[in-house]
């Protein structure tokens, strides 16, 4: 079952971020839209997300300047993949011989990014780590510092991470509590501002209109009006990948990005068989997906 769960939480994650691309930026959408355009091709989150599971692999845990050359390589070779501002703004730093643990100070006028780019791609690091709460901790941190050192950017990674851990350790078989859920979560989180939205979300909790969800919560490419709406997506319907993804995405903004992450907790939790085929065998790289999930499987196993 773990490793079901760990091939479900990086397909998953591809999975939504192949769902949502096609409405980035949209408005509101009606469910029965999403599939149409779903061609399988995922964008810069599912890429990074593979470098930090390459990394990890690599190193066998986090290495931080490995990992920067790693996204680095990565992003040279396939630009097109629908990067924001930062994170290629931090490559040329990095390349011109910044430390990587320096650069993403320099953005936003010294303030760091507080964009998702760090939540969307930080998959990897909570199945790894699901039952080290500290490590996890420490390099859902690390993996920020590469590209968000805000510390929005770096929390909303770590709640990420967090919320696909305990994804991996709830059992499918007993019904999840979507408030016991959320009050570890908040319990974890040390930044109000995601305390007050996982507070939120647990308000909302069977909410029917989408537009106040949006409105509380928030769509946007920020890690804190994207993070906690991907977890609520995620309670909308525990038992089901798919309409937590047709939820997830339905809300517009950040579709993408919201999609990934909900598809990372959601295939954490109902693992990779509950993932509908249909989606799975027309992913792009499908198979380099799941030879990663493989891979950290077997490390995790080794570890324990
Ligand atoms: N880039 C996109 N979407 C744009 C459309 C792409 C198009 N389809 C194409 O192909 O060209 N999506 C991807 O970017 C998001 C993740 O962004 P990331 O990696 O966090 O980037 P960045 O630049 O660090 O932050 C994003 C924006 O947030 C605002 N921001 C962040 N920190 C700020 C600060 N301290 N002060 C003010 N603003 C801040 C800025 O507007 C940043 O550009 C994902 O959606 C992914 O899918
Ligand atoms: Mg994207
Ligand atoms: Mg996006």
């Amino acid at each position: 079952m773990l490793k079901s769960k760990f091939l479900g939480c990086l397909i998953g994650s591809a999975v939504g971020d192949a769902l949502g691309s096609s409405f980035e930026g949209s408005w509101v959408l009606e469910e029965n839209r999403i599939e149409e355009n779903f061609s399988g091709r995922w964008t810069d989150d599912t890429h990074m997300m593979i470098g930090v599971a390459e990394s990890l692999i690599m190193n066998h845990g986090f290495d931080g300047n490995h990992m920067a050359q790693t996204f680095i390589k990565n992003y040279e070779q396939e630009p097109w993949r629908g990067y924001a501002y930062g994170p290629p703004q931090v490559f040329r730093w990095i390349r011109s011989g910044v430390d990587w643990s320096q650069a993403a100070k320099r953005l936003f006028g010294g303030a760091g990014s507080y964009g998702n780019g760090a939540a969307m791609r930080v998959a990897p690091v909570g199945v790894l780590y699901y039952d080290d709460l500290e490590q996890l901790r420490s390099v859902a941190y690390g993996q920020s510092q590469i590209t968000h050192a805000h510390e929005l950017g770096k929390e909303g990674a770590a709640l990420q991470a967090y919320a696909v851990a305990l994804a991996v350790k709830a059992d499918m078989s007993s019904q999840l509590e979507p408030y016991a859920f959320l009050k570890e979560l908040k319990d974890f989180t040390i930044n109000d501002v995601y305390r007050r939205k996982l507070e939120t979300a647990e308000r909302l909790l069977g909410e029917k209109d989408r537009l106040r969800v949006i409105k509380e919560l928030g769509n946007g490419i920020e890690a804190h009006n994207s993070v906690p709406t991907a977890i609520y997506s995620f309670l909308h319907c525990p038992q089901s990948f798919e309409k937590s993804l047709f939820y997830a995405v339905s809300l517009g903004g950040d579709a993408d990005t919201i999609g990934a992450m909900t598809g990372a907790i959601s295939g954490a939790y109902v693992g990779i068989e509950s993932v509908p085929e249909r989606w799975k065998a027309r992913l792009e790289r499908r198979g380099y997906i799941e030879e990663l999930a493989e891979k950290l499987w077997l490390i995790k196993r080794r570890l324990q």
